[in-house]
């Protein structure tokens, strides 16, 4: 059990590519959150290297009817990324005729598939692939193993570990190396500095008045007291007419800013928690939203949710036109977050929020667009008001007369595994299309299986 039998799998997976007809088109089926699309990307990138003729589609969930539909289509080969591995005995049942490369990091059962399947997954050998490494880092070392060059697309494997939430005050395990690989390509640069999210974008005022991790008494949640705080600490908040960013200050006035805000933090538990580690894409441009890898992995989430990655594909290869196109749809993703919120304070008080001490239950129906009631989930069990151990979970209609689930708690230093609790709630109603990791899980249930899901969930997370 360990790395090295995990990278023998991933030997034994290219030797057994390599033998496949040249000839042969493939087809790539890639999940469409930021680690997915990175991992379609590197695969992509890696296909082109070999002269490949490939197609590719990114989809946010794989469905029986989905998986019947991908095995009537002509080709004979076909790649699973960031997916695959919660759904090996479909697939075993549709593909006997096909070879299938299952490149995935999610946990799974144990279950029995012709030697047609090729199944990578950390898990499989004792590694875990929830903290060590990600899909589109699965992706990676497969394609390094293929060809040396595709070591120049390691940033994109450290780009989805990040949307995977995998980096911790830094990474470890295969993340780590991927990351050196990164740096030694001159790919990434890894900084110290202060880590509040937008820190490359956004005026400096509005990035203090926003930050709830970290958070600074006084100055969270005020426009005017960020003002105020940075004219005490003698920075003046605007240059000329414009607000100025990180960017605009001096050397010194960075470190005042630094020191000041540890001090501000004097009662929180780790006060020199501003500063982290800030992964910069050396080639992107400088105060873009895509020069920070996490900004860059927010934007490719964004374009996946909003149904648009390719997009993000396109800005993974670096296609100027489409890296601007996605940038657009960053914007669009924001105004669709705002909208959901906004629906979400209008509803508190109506049957479509059900409160108790212990569970939110936010049943959006077809207000909000379904990809994005994760995000709705984790903003609400993130705010200020909410006792930490409170799940969130949030309901939304597919078009596909399913619907999605999600399942979030507040407070980040629980060891409740969510993926657990929501398996117990689908057992219980006789459903198994579970998803996601131990801090933010999900599922699909039927559309008629609607209000028997609710009274369930409602006993099990109220712990009954
Ligand atoms: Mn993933």
């Amino acid at each position: 059990m360990g790395y090295d039998e995990f990278k023998k799998d991933i030997i034994e997976s290219v030797k057994k590519f390599k033998s496949t007809d040249i000839k042969e088109p493939i087809r790539i089926i890639g999940h469409y959150d930021c680690d997915g699309i990175c991992a379609t990307s590197i695969l992509v990138n890696s296909m082109t290297l070999e002269n490949r003729n490939y197609t590719v589609s990114i989809i946010p969930q794989v469905t029986e009817d989905e998986i019947l539909n991908f095995s009537h289509e002509t080709f004979n080969i076909y790649f699973f990324v960031d997916l695959g591995s919660g759904q090996l005995d479909l697939i075993n049942k549709y593909f006997k005729e096909k070879t299938v490369f299952i490149l995935d990091h999610h946990s799974f059962e144990q279950t029995d598939f012709g030697d047609n399947i090729i199944h990578i997954n950390p898990h499989k050998e004792g590694v875990d692939g929830s903290s060590e490494i990600s899909g589109s880092g699965v992706v990676f070392m497969f394609s390094k193993a293929l060809n040396k060059k595709n070591e120049t697309f390691a940033h994109l494997a450290v780009i989805g570990a990040i949307g995977d939430m995998q980096e911790k005050k830094g990474f470890k395990g295969l993340n780590r190396k991927i990351l050196e690989i990164a740096v030694k390509m001159k790919k990434i640069e890894v900084r110290k500095g202060l880590r509040f999210f937008g820190i490359e974008t956004k005026p400096l005022f509005k990035i203090l008045a926003y930050s709830t991790d970290p958070y600074i008494p006084g100055v969270t949640g005020s426009e005017s007291h960020s003002i105020q705080f940075l004219k005490q600490i003698n920075i003046e908040p605007k240059i000329n007419s414009t607000w100025k960013k990180l960017e605009h200050l001096t050397n010194e006035e960075k470190q005042r800013l630094i020191s000041s805000l540890i001090i501000k933090r004097n009662n929180e538990k780790n006060p020199e928690d501003v500063l982290g580690n800030r992964y910069i894409l050396i080639e992107e441009k400088t105060s873009g939203p895509t020069r920070d890898a996490k900004e860059f992995s927010t934007l490719l989430n964004a374009c996946g949710r909003m149904g648009k990655a390719s997009l993000g594909i396109g800005a993974c290869l670096n296609n100027k036109k489409i890296k601007s196109k996605a940038i657009r749809c960053l914007d669009e993703y924001k105004k669709e977050i705002m909208k959901a919120l906004r629906w979400y304070e209008d509803n508190i008080e109506t049957e479509n929020v059900i409160t108790n001490d212990k569970f939110i239950l936010i049943n959006t129906k077809n207000n909000i667009l379904y990809t994005i009631i994760g995000t709705l989930a984790s903003i609400v069990s993130n705010s200020n008001n909410i006792e930490k151990g409170t799940y969130v979970m949030s309901l939304g209609y597919t078009p596909k007369n399913l619907i999605k689930v999600s399942l979030r708690i507040s407070g980040r230093d629980n060891d409740i595994d969510l993926r657990e609790i929501i398996k117990k709630i689908m057992n219980s109603i006789d459903e198994n299309q579970v998803g996601g990791h131990k801090n933010a899980a999900g599922a699909y249930i039927p559309k008629e299986k609607e209000n028997l899901f609710i009274r369930k969930a409602q006993k099990i997370l109220s712990g009954n």
